[in-house]
């Protein structure tokens, strides 16, 4: 899943891609790239970001969704808000991603008269305030008892389970030991019954790890998608996908050799 921040205040590339057009050109690059799905947000959830109207978040969003139609890959609108799904919805995008986890009034109803993919994430808080001191007794237990509670209430509302992706969300309400014990962990999350989407790309926790500032995390990034799909993430969304897919086309070619020796194995008796 390819990124393509429509905002001025991202914190990994806000005010690149601020304009229709040069996100429009992102997106299509990051598809060239090999991007499987492409992401579109119109407000930053980074810590000290500032909230945004529907409206103006419409304003960012709907011409680039409107552009991205015919990109020949599914179009994922990441937002909270359930009127901004409405909008998105009707014209034409595939798939919700909401940091929220469709707890705003409506938003589940929304989604059920829909046909969408929905990616519902974990967040400690709210993110003006969730890093100030995010607390679990257990993180992977925890994280992973809402994301099985939120689904089972979008199933309830009438969303298909072959709709669902579900995401510890890296980042939102979490220390550096909480996201490693995730990452480490993550087969659990992946054995719940929905498939995970993992978003580490360029993330602070990187920083942290690496001493590095946002824009030259590529590397640690790369290395956080590899672990994430090695411990059962299927959907990985990044901002460097020229990066993350090579990387990722080494572990299938690996894990291809691995099957096939096996199959050697089993006709040689
Ligand atoms: N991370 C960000 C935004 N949306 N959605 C999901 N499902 N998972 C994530 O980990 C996730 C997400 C934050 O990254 P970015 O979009 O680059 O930054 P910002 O929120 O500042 O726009």
């Amino acid at each position: 899943m390819g990124v393509v921040n429509v905002t001025p205040d991202s914190f990994s590339d806000g005010g690149l891609f601020a304009d229709r057009a040069a996100a429009v050109a992102h997106a299509h690059r990051l598809i060239a790239e090999g991007a499987a799905i492409i992401d579109v947000g119109g407000e930053s959830t980074r810590p000290d970001a500032q909230p945004v109207s529907p409206a103006v978040e419409l304003e960012r969003v709907m011409p680039v969704l409107e552009d991205l139609r015919s990109a020949g890959v599914p179009i994922s609108v990441d937002t909270s808000k359930p009127e901004v799904m409405r909008t998105a919805l009707a014209h034409g995008a595939d798939m919700i991603n909401d940091v929220y986890a469709f707890r705003a009034p409506a938003a589940l109803d929304v989604i059920a008269s829909s046909d969408a993919a929905i990616c519902i994430m974990h967040m400690q808080g709210e993110p003006r305030t969730m890093q100030r001191a995010p607390h679990y007794e257990n993180v992977v237990a925890e994280v992973g008892a809402f994301l099985s509670e939120r689904a089972a209430a979008a199933e309830r509302a009438g969303v298909t389970q072959d709709r669902i992706v579900i995401d510890p969300g890296f980042g939102f309400g979490k220390t550096l030991e909480h996201n490693l014990t995730l990452l480490r962990e993550l087969q659990h999350i992946a054995g719940l019954g929905w498939p995970v989407l993992a978003g580490l790309s360029r993330k602070s926790m990187l920083g942290r790890i690496t001493g590095r500032d946002a824009g030259e995390r590529v590397h640690a990034s790369v290395a956080a998608a590899l672990l994430a799909v090695l411990h059962g993430a299927r959907i990985v969304r990044a901002h460097d996908v020229q990066a993350t897919r090579d990387a990722l086309a080494v572990l299938q070619a690996v894990e291809a050799s691995a099957e096939s020796s096996l199959g050697n194995g089993r006709s040689n008796g």
